[in-house]
């Protein structure tokens, strides 16, 4: 027993000599100079804190099962026990990784203060008579719509980096929740909201306040975000307004973003040498399969079911989320930054404007999805209709929000502009005559039976791919 406690002790003392040195860092870096400088400091405080976390990890898992909520500074709001869902516990934000699927670079982007100190409210709509905030194709906005716009956009990135409406600290609310700098409520393991069921009402939440943050810097409550329509052909090209300050981002493709470079919506890093029109037709291919032919069951589309508990985590991109959201991201980012830097990796993603035009058409694309699924609840589970998650209001008031709060875009009190989804008919016609490719496979497996469905989906499937 003895034994223990000073084992106890000696544990202790290395954590807290630990935590103190982190934190003298982070206290000498200034925040004017937030971006470039602080990011390097963090690498430094990072690699640091690291290290000690995993002490901490460690030691909590085999002497002190529960060390770390008792250790965790006490909320002032201390919320309500929560019996369904996940959420992340706000006391503990620590250093992450630049890619938690790649357990690469650690990086730190908490905020500069402890949220679970800040007074929480809960979510509430917006009044039901406002105005609705309709979000347009980005390749047709006009002047007026980039020049209001672009001053709003000036603001936020003039705003220092304490205001949580700043656009760094808007971008590194990306990177907390999306490299693990949260753990989960009640739990040591690392909340990340990609590459499961809440990649989508996350985001969907995150761009709503970003919207109306954007709004009320100036003023106005009908500025709406606008969409990147990369799934149309006319809008496979990054859009005008974002080769202008202050949507421009220098951390972008040499190869890619220029014109008239169409996107490729299924890239993985590999360079397919395809015309114009042949990437097009592609795109509208790989467009149908995703949300159509590939997506007919709820996981497929929507990613995997990710719950509270030991095994409740889990790790399958939906469709969408891994073609065309990822790959745009990687085709996006700078290829002579080591992790893609910024549209490539998590931490950095959204300190480039047009994550936001990226991630409105991915929410639009969702709610298509909806559509064709004569909008039946696509999940009704508990689990993920009670999970919440923290933003920031225009108010700077931290704002819990539930994701079944997020599951009606009119309740928000924004929507999309009817656009034509040409992709809705790219049905691939199968490279012969069904009834030859049918007397083909007989022929081909021997006189073997095989199920007609199968036969066509694997035209189909090859048609997509070649
Ligand atoms: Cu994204």
């Amino acid at each position: 027993m003895k034994g223990n406690r000073l084992l106890h002790a000696v544990l202790f003392t290395f954590i807290i000599v630990g935590l103190f040195g982190s934190l003298q860092v982070i206290k000498d870096s200034n925040n004017e100079e937030h971006t470039h400088m602080r990011e390097q400091k963090n690498q430094q405080v990072s690699i640091i804190s690291t290290s000690f976390l995993w002490f901490k990890n460690i030691a909590s898992s085999l002497a002190f099962a529960d060390w770390q909520f008792n250790k965790v500074p006490v909320s002032k709001n201390p919320e309500k026990p929560q019996k369904f869902g996940i959420s992340p516990n706000l006391s503990s934000c620590h250093s992450s990784f630049a890619n938690p699927v790649l357990v690469s670079m650690p990086v730190y982007c908490c905020p500069p203060n402890i949220e679970s100190d800040e007074q929480i409210i809960d979510f509430e709509f917006p009044d039901p008579s406002e105005q609705l905030r309709i979000r347009k194709r980005a390749h047709m906005r006009d002047s007026d719509y980039i020049a209001k716009y672009a001053s709003a956009l000036s603001i936020m990135k003039s705003l220092p980096y304490d205001d949580p409406r700043s656009f760094a600290r808007q971008a590194d609310v990306h990177c907390i929740y999306c490299t693990g700098s949260y753990n989960k409520k009640h739990s040591n393991e690392f909340l990340n909201v990609h590459r499961s069921w809440f990649f989508f009402p996350w985001h969907r939440m995150y761009i709503y306040f970003h919207e109306r943050i954007l709004a009320s810097l100036i003023d106005d409550d009908t500025f709406s975000l606008s969409f990147w329509n990369w799934d149309t052909p006319a809008g496979m090209v990054m859009p005008d307004m974002y080769f202008q300050e202050p949507f421009l981002d220098t951390e972008r493709s040499d190869k890619h973003i220029h014109r008239p470079r169409v996107v490729n919506l299924d890239y993985n890093l590999v360079e397919i040498n395809r015309t114009s029109e042949e990437q097009i037709s592609h795109n509208l291919a790989v467009m149908y399969h995703q949300v159509v032919s590939g997506a007919k069951k709820m996981e497929l589309f929507m990613g995997c079911i990710y719950k509270s508990g030991i095994n409740g985590s889990c790790d399958g991109a939906g469709t969408v989320e891994q073609a065309p959201h990822d790959s745009l991201h990687g085709w996006v980012g700078k290829e002579s930054n080591r992790y893609l830097e910024h549209m490539g990796v998590f931490y950095a993603a959204a300190r480039d404007p047009i994550f936001f035009a990226h991630h409105a058409n991915l929410d639009r694309i969702w709610n298509v999805w909806e559509e064709l699924r004569n909008n039946e609840p696509e999940i009704v589970d508990p689990d993920w209709l009670d999970s919440y998650f923290f933003f920031h209001n225009e108010k700077s008031q931290l704002v819990r929000i539930k994701v079944r709060d997020v599951l009606n875009m009119t309740k928000l009190r924004y929507g999309y502009e009817k656009v034509d989804n040409l992709w809705l008919n790219a049905r691939p016609k199968p490279s012969m005559d069904p009834t030859m490719a049918r007397h083909a496979l007989n022929t081909k497996h021997n006189g073997k039976k095989r199920k007609k469905k199968f036969k066509l989906l694997i035209l189909e499937f090859n048609k997509i791919r070649h």
